[in-house]
């Protein structure tokens, strides 16, 4: 092979390299999810909706448990990402189609950081949720920093009827878990995130969705 076949060779390895590098930086390193905006309008409280399903809309993690919130234009979007107004009430309404998994952890059966320290699920108001003596969370919705944790009470496994396809229809089985509380008076993110390790498949159930924006953890961005 001549010097320049070689030196061609070498070229062409190289930009096939670099382009296999920059696609999988941009197919999986900054495919994240969008942040979902709710605006203030004075004095109103903003309306977050959101529903938590046992599987995914992606390509790569289908059967990957997830979120969805609907957007202001009311469309399900597949993200954990939200951006909220400092200092300002937000009513929540989180839709739970998927299964019940006895809590690791009895301290996550309380609803706390909400209004009254109480949420409604499916009109009734609670403050404890019991992991063992019927079916119990399937998920927990716990904001760290604001004290906040909401177990979501699961459908029965014995449902015949479980969403397979996201995000889930009001049709699909579920319970309607609904809060209120304000947000900080200091912008910045906020995490949260489930506190069941549903990371099927993973170690320990914490890997996969478990730790993986767009799934079971994300930010509450709130914003001046
Ligand atoms: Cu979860």
């Amino acid at each position: 092979m001549s010097r320049t076949a070689r030196l061609s060779a070498v070229l062409a390895a190289a930009v096939v390299i670099g382009l296999a590098l920059a696609f999988l930086v941009i197919e999986y390193l900054l495919a994240g999810p969008p942040t979902v905006a709710f605006a203030a309008t004075a004095g109103q409280p903003v309306n977050l909706i959101l529903q938590a399903d046992p599987v995914s809309s992606t390509k790569q993690h289908p059967d990957w448990v997830s979120y969805f919130v609907k957007s202001p234009g009311g469309d399900w979007v597949r993200s954990t990402l939200w951006q909220l107004p400092a200092a300002t009430k937000v009513n929540v309404t989180i839709e739970s189609y998927d299964t019940c998994t006895p809590l690791r952890n009895p301290i996550w059966s309380q609803i706390t950081g909400t209004d009254g320290g109480m949420a409604t699920i499916d009109g009734k108001a609670t403050s404890t949720v019991d992991s063992w003596g019927a079916c119990g969370p399937g998920h927990t919705f716990s904001i760290p920093d604001l004290g906040i944790n909401i177990p979501l009470v699961g459908i029965s496994p014995a449902d015949t009827k479980i969403c397979t396809d996201a995000p889930c229809k009001a049709t699909d089985p579920h319970h309607t878990i609904v809060f209120s509380f304000t947000t900080p008076s200091a912008p910045g993110d906020y995490r949260w995130q489930c506190f069941i390790p549903c990371g099927l498949g993973f170690l320990d159930g914490n890997g996969g969705p478990m730790s993986t924006i767009g799934y079971m953890t994300g930010f509450i961005k709130v914003v001046a």
